[in-house]
């Protein structure tokens, strides 16, 4: 037997922990954290060791599967599958154009470059007027604060957590989650520091989470971060604790803001946030006093009602503190294959460069809410929604209102999965392609691995052979493009390439997306500059250090005028669209005598969105998905801890059980996500312990959607709890 040790990283969340694998002809026997990897250091989570599971699962879908009218699957060859995806995407494309074409990126396609990139050229070839993604429910409202405060929406501060004195989060629980738009592998550790140095942490959250039972919790109500920020800033401006220098050097528009924020002084906005004026004066105080301090806020400040507002006003707290860019307060996100760059610059992700048929909402990097599918596939006329691609995704379980987008799915005249697994969502798919594993391509992390406050790149190779028939999804992009006569590199960014790419072409050199991340990478701010700066970045020193490298101890400062876009490189602090939604504040009401509660998800230690509840190691110790309510909201509806209860939205109701709890204050419900499974014929253990979907009670509605990035609204949902009878 031949055994091996293969050194890799995760790429399920975030951190992108180091892993080793131990691979036994050609098969995985299991998963252990890197203790040679600098940054984790030997830590990984329980989902990153349990991913053997995945990896060797008997239920994943490992040869292309075609769907039969009773709705059962069946195996057929690649060729037979793509040339009927082909054949009948050229006449969904001839007769209705590509206007009628779409495709939807899930959460784990950001965890590989390639797909995502070759998916985005492909449709970007056929002209398709749909693009989707998980972002919508996730962080597009915190791309647009970028863009407006920056000019550069994929520039995202992060906290500098190993030089910080002051830590105030907003709706991050990164003991679980482990970061988020924020890479530290070994976050426990980096926050425990913070204090053990005779800083702080402050958590502001509705709900006592794990990690604000480890620090200092805020509680606050669902969805009303917007007012305690401005009520921030107002003491902040209310009593001359602003940096004038750095205000002065580095923002425009200061007035407008000192402005906006008048009218929400601490005493004012209690009732609505339930966090009292006098905290919110010493907040703000020792915020602007602390030798260095940063906000940073994460899912819980980016979905609710005002998600671009919230973003927008923590980084503003950062700016006018004199904390943006500078160590220990915010830092400028620092790429070191500089895809986002390249990106910026070449306009591929622009904002509100186009609207959407059904809404009108302004594109995020070309991409529109999610949220509007099923009215999209539901609405006739020209663009209506016709051919989906679902790759790496879960939307039935994952976008508002599932119960809709459920029963439009089944309308569409073709519906193509990229996948590990049935799910929720491709059981409605004409054809389940079956995609490789993270473990069975090479990488090259780009996405999330700017916000880090080291400044630090690993590359791998694939440690295993595909299994079965699955193959890696940029293929399938190409394949499909061949099939149907286009060529790839006539469109979009690379387009300008193209001279270039035709000269190696006539060499026999393919593009290829490991080819094209290798240029980016010599390019790039630690590259090799093709042989022009020794010791520079190139595919081979990456090879010679599997580990990973370090490049830099500490991310840059001082940068704000390289990479604001902005004129005169300075952060606006007066947007016209951040103005509006101030004004919209006054009108929002949330609760009514009908849904006195506000629900607020909850992500689990042991789960990652919907996808991973088929692993028998995460699923052991009889889980369950519960519902967290105080004790005077669970009086009020007559429920007890263990009883089923009914939770009621304006969009449908779901039942489930209840735990009485004073983690959450009254008003407040918390419901963990990524539950529901019904997933046809394919994750087994998934589907023997489902759990409710949760995205039954949020809304689609065009009018129920966050208003600047179209963000759909999942935290502080307007619900009332029933007893069962
Ligand atoms: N109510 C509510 N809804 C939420 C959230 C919430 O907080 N509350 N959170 C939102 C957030 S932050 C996110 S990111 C979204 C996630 O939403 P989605 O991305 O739509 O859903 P996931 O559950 O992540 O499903 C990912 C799918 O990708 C597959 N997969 C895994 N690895 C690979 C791979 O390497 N290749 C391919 N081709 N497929 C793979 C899995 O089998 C799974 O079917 O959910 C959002 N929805
Ligand atoms: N174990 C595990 N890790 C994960 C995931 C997972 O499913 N499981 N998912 C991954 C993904 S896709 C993402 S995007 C990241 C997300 O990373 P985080 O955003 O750090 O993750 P959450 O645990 O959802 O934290 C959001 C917090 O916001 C709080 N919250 C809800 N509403 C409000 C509000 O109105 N205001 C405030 N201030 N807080 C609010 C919630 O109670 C919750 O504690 O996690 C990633 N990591
Ligand atoms: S924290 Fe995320 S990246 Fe690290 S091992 Fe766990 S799942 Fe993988
Ligand atoms: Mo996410």
């Amino acid at each position: 037997m031949a055994t091996e040790q293969k050194i890799t990283y995760c790429r399920i969340c975030e951190p992108l922990c180091g892993l080793i694998a131990t691979v036994e002809d050609g098969r995985l026997v299991n998963l252990r954290p890197d203790r040679d990897h600098p940054l984790s250091q030997g830590r990984a989570c329980p989902k990153g060791i349990a991913f053997a599971d995945v990896q060797n699962d008997p239920d994943r879908v490992l040869s292309p599967l075609r769907r039969q009218p009773d709705g059962s699957f069946t195996e057929v060859g690649w060729d037979e599958a793509l040339d009927d995806i082909a054949m009948r995407l050229r006449s969904i494309l001839d007769t209705h154009g590509g206007a009628s074409i779409g495709e939807y990126l899930g959460n784990p396609a950001a965890f590989g470059y390639a797909a995502s990139m070759w998916s985005g050229f492909f449709m970007k070839r056929i002209g398709a007027g749909h693009m989707y993604s998980a972002g919508s429910q996730d962080i597009n409202s915190r791309y647009v604060a970028s863009k407006l405060l920056y000019g550069a929406a994929t520039q995202i501060p992060f906290p500098d957590l190993p030089r910080t004195d002051f830590l105030f989060m907003l709706g991050a629980n990164p003991l679980v989650s482990h970061g988020s738009a924020l890479r530290v592998p070994r976050v426990k550790d980096d926050l425990a520091a913070i204090v053990r140095r005779g800083g702080r942490v402050v958590v502001v959250d509705p709900r006592r989470t794990e990690t604000a039972a480890a620090y200092e919790h805020l509680a606050v109500r669902p969805d009303s971060d917007a007012w305690l920020m401005l009520s921030i800033l107002h003491v902040v401006f209310a009593e001359q604790l602003e940096d004038r220098a750095a205000i002065t050097a580095h923002t425009t528009g200061i007035d407008t803001l000192r402005r906006l924020c008048d009218g929400f002084a601490p005493e004012d906005t209690e009732s609505r946030t339930g966090v009292p004026a006098r905290t919110v004066r010493a907040v703000a105080r020792d915020f602007a006093s602390a030798p260095t301090a940063v906000a940073y806020g994460r899912t819980g400040a980016c979905l609710g009602n005002h998600g671009t507002l919230v973003s927008f006003l923590i980084d503003a707290l950062n700016v006018v503190t004199g904390n943006l860019d500078r160590p220990g307060g915010a830092l400028m996100s620092h790429a070191v294959i500089p895809v986002e760059d390249m990106g910026e610059r070449t306009g591929a992700f622009g904002y509100n460069s186009k609207r959407s048929r059904i809404g009108n909402f302004p594109d995020v990097f070309g991409s529109f809410p999610a949220a509007l599918m099923a009215d999209e596939i539901n609405t006739p006329g020209h663009g209506q929604l016709r051919a989906l691609f679902v790759f790496a995704g879960n939307p039935v379980l994952s976008v508002p209102n599932s119960v809709a987008l459920d029963d439009a799915l089944g309308k569409l005249d073709l519906m193509v999965s990229l996948d590990l697994y049935i799910n929720e969502t491709n059981r409605h798919a004409d054809y389940v392609l079956p995609a490789t594993t993270f473990l069975e391509r090479d990488d090259m992390p780009m996405a999330y691995a700017a916000c880090c406050p080291t400044v630090f790149i690993q590359a791998t190779d694939a440690v295993l052979e595909p299994a079965g028939q699955a193959r890696p999804e940029w293929q399938v992009f190409e394949e499909l493009a061949a099939r149907m006569g286009l060529s790839m590199l006539a469109t979009g960014p690379i387009e300008r390439l193209n001279p270039v790419l035709c000269w190696l072409e006539r060499r026999g050199l393919r593009l290829t997306p490991q080819r094209m991340m290798n240029l980016l990478l010599r390019m790039g701010p630690y590259g090799d500059r093709f042989g022009l700066r020794r010791r520079g970045l190139n595919a081979r020193r990456l090879r010679e250090n599997p580990h990973g490298i370090v490049l830099a101890e500490h991310a840059p400062h001082g940068v704000l005028h390289e990479v604001v876009m902005h004129a005169g490189g300075k952060v606006r602090l007066d947007p016209a669209e951040i103005v509006g939604e101030v004004g919209r504040l006054g009108h929002a009401t949330t609760t009514s005598a009908q849904f006195p509660l506000l629900a607020i998800g909850i992500r689990e230690l042991r789960s990652q969105n919907s996808w991973m509840h088929n692993s028998p190691t995460l699923m052991k110790g009889n889980r369950k998905q519960r519902a967290r309510v105080s004790a005077s909201d669970a009086d009020a509806a007559g429920v007890h801890t263990g009883d089923i209860g009914r939770v009621v939205s304006a969009t449908g109701a779901v039942e489930l059980e209840i735990v009485v709890t004073d983690e959450v204050g009254p008003g407040t419900i918390a419901i963990p996500q990524g539950w529901g499974h019904r997933g046809g014929g394919g994750w087994q253990l998934a589907n023997a312990n489902p759990g409710i979907n949760v995205n039954e009670l949020t809304s689609s509605r065009p009018e129920d959607l966050e208003a600047l990035a179209g963000m759909s609204v999942l935290n502080g949902v307007a619900v009332r709890l029933e007893a069962v009878t």
